[in-house]
């Protein structure tokens, strides 16, 4: 048991960031910056997920507003089926390649072989929402440099 706490405490360190599919940040900021009462600090694409992100800080967690930049997008996918809302949370690692591995060992379904390239400056990586009780849960590690 205390094993298993001492690794939790090291791996997974905080909540980082919540991810919020929306159909257009043309609607959605204006609701957004209401409810936090700013604006949002950041509008990144990431071009290989076929989305575009826009950022907001409240305390220590992010809140990422997902839009969908192609019909092909998991975010596309994601609103047609399910509609908008909460699409994932995305945990901070100490050593994103040790974590995977971790969690691949303990039977979830990691689906990355590597890790990739996501938004504000991190490697991500995704467990499949089927292995985690339905919430797609994101591991992230800031980039060095
Ligand atoms: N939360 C919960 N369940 C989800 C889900 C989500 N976000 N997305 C899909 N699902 C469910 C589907 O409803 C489906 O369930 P059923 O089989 O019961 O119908 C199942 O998971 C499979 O869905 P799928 O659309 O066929 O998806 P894939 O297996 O091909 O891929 C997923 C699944 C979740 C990894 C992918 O759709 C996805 O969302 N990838 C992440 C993309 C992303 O957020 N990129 C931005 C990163 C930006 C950043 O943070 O840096």
């Amino acid at each position: 048991m205390l094993m298993y706490g001492v690794f939790y405490w090291i791996m997974i360190k905080n909540l980082e960031h919540i991810g919020i599919a929306v159909k257009s940040f043309e609607n959605a900021q204006q609701v957004f910056d209401k409810l936090f009462g700013k604006e949002a600090y950041k509008v990144e694409k990431v071009a290989s997920e076929n989305v575009s992100t826009l950022f907001y800080k409240i305390g220590n967690v992010k809140v990422e507003l997902l839009e969908a930049t192609s019909d092909e997008s998991a975010i596309a996918k994601f609103i047609s089926k399910k509609g908008e809302g909460i699409h994932h949370l995305a945990f901070e690692v100490d050593d994103i390649y040790a974590e995977m591995e971790r969690l691949k060992l303990e039977g979830f379904t990691v689906l990355n072989e590597t890790p990739k390239e996501g938004a504000d400056n991190k490697l991500i990586a995704f467990l499949h929402p089927k292995s985690t009780n339905g919430v797609l849960i994101e591991l992230c590690q800031e980039k060095a440099g």
